[in-house]
């Protein structure tokens, strides 16, 4: 598609004439439209949401995608419609403004179609909320507290295994004023931890999250949620981890000074290792 003499004309006008040819610089825009949308390409930006490692957080994924389109959708139509209105009905051909007021059809219609394509959202948005909600048959479960500004997980299955974590050392050295260390040079600046917190794949996970001083939230996105901690409430969620990796996250609430210094650092392990890593813990701890 040839659309250089359309940009030549917009860049030559400034500001009087936009085009010359109208339907070369729709051409134009549609084609730098098209050429700007493949996704794989918003995915290579990291701009799309990541499908994360839980079956809620690729449900979550999948409804995002399906909203995605349906705007886009909607997106084309209703401007497309405008766009044709107005250049196939413009004045200069002579075209008079129709009249819609106390039209029953389109009132209707227009009443009708949101609410119906509102309703096709809503059914999986309200599956994945029951999912999410559903913590029970969980197979274990670890204890979240937030503090200013580390956190404390406590493995409530496993006797004696519960810890501290804070931000790594490097990071916390790079990050003070004057230190003369290079941010750039620490490797996962501000997102590593000294005890990352342990946890076993395929096994659903039930996790209570509180905070011991303010509000906090424990946030990884690769699980596909991230949860308040708030001071004498506890709150429950669970996670279902797929796959064994390192995942990374931070505090979400604004909880202090430090709030940006206080990341999660999630180790997801086969459960062989999991439980030959609680045996190691058990035996310092005695
Ligand atoms: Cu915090």
């Amino acid at each position: 598609m040839n659309f250089a003499p359309a940009i030549e004309v917009v860049r030559g006008s400034s500001g009087m004439k936009i085009s010359s040819n109208p339907r070369r610089l729709l051409g134009a825009a549609t084609a730098t439209l098209l050429s700007v949308l493949p996704l794989s390409v918003l995915a290579d930006w990291g701009l799309n949401l990541p499908r994360g490692v839980t079956p809620f957080s690729n449900t979550v994924y999948d409804l995002h995608m399906m909203v995605l389109w349906i705007c886009v959708v909607i997106g084309i139509v209703v401007f497309g419609a405008m766009f044709y209105s107005m250049w196939k009905f413009r004045k200069s051909k002579g075209a008079v403004a129709a009249n819609w007021h106390e039209s029953t059809l389109v009132e209707v219609v227009w009443t009708t179609l949101p609410l119906v394509i509102l309703i096709i959202v809503a059914i999986p948005a309200t599956k994945a909320l029951i999912m999410m909600e559903d913590v029970a048959n969980a197979d274990m479960t670890v204890k979240v507290t937030g503090y200013q500004w580390k956190w404390h997980y406590d493995y409530v299955d496993h006797e004696g295994v519960d810890f501290f974590s804070t931000i790594s050392q490097d990071s916390n050295v790079a990050r003070q004023k004057n230190s003369g260390v290079d941010p750039f040079s620490v490797q996962n600046y501000l997102l590593d931890v000294d005890n990352r917190l342990v946890l076993p794949t395929n096994t659903k996970i039930r996790f209570l999250t509180t905070a011991g001083d303010v509000i906090h939230a424990w946030w990884v996105p690769a699980l596909g949620w991230k949860r308040d901690a708030v001071p004498g409430y506890i709150n429950e969620s669970w996670a279902t981890i797929q796959e064994e990796g390192v995942y990374r996250g931070q505090c979400a609430e604004l909880c202090g000074r430090d709030h940006g210094f206080m990341p999660v650092v999630v180790e997801a392990v086969s459960p062989e290792r999991f439980n030959a890593w609680v045996a190691e813990q058990q035996a310092a701890a005695e």
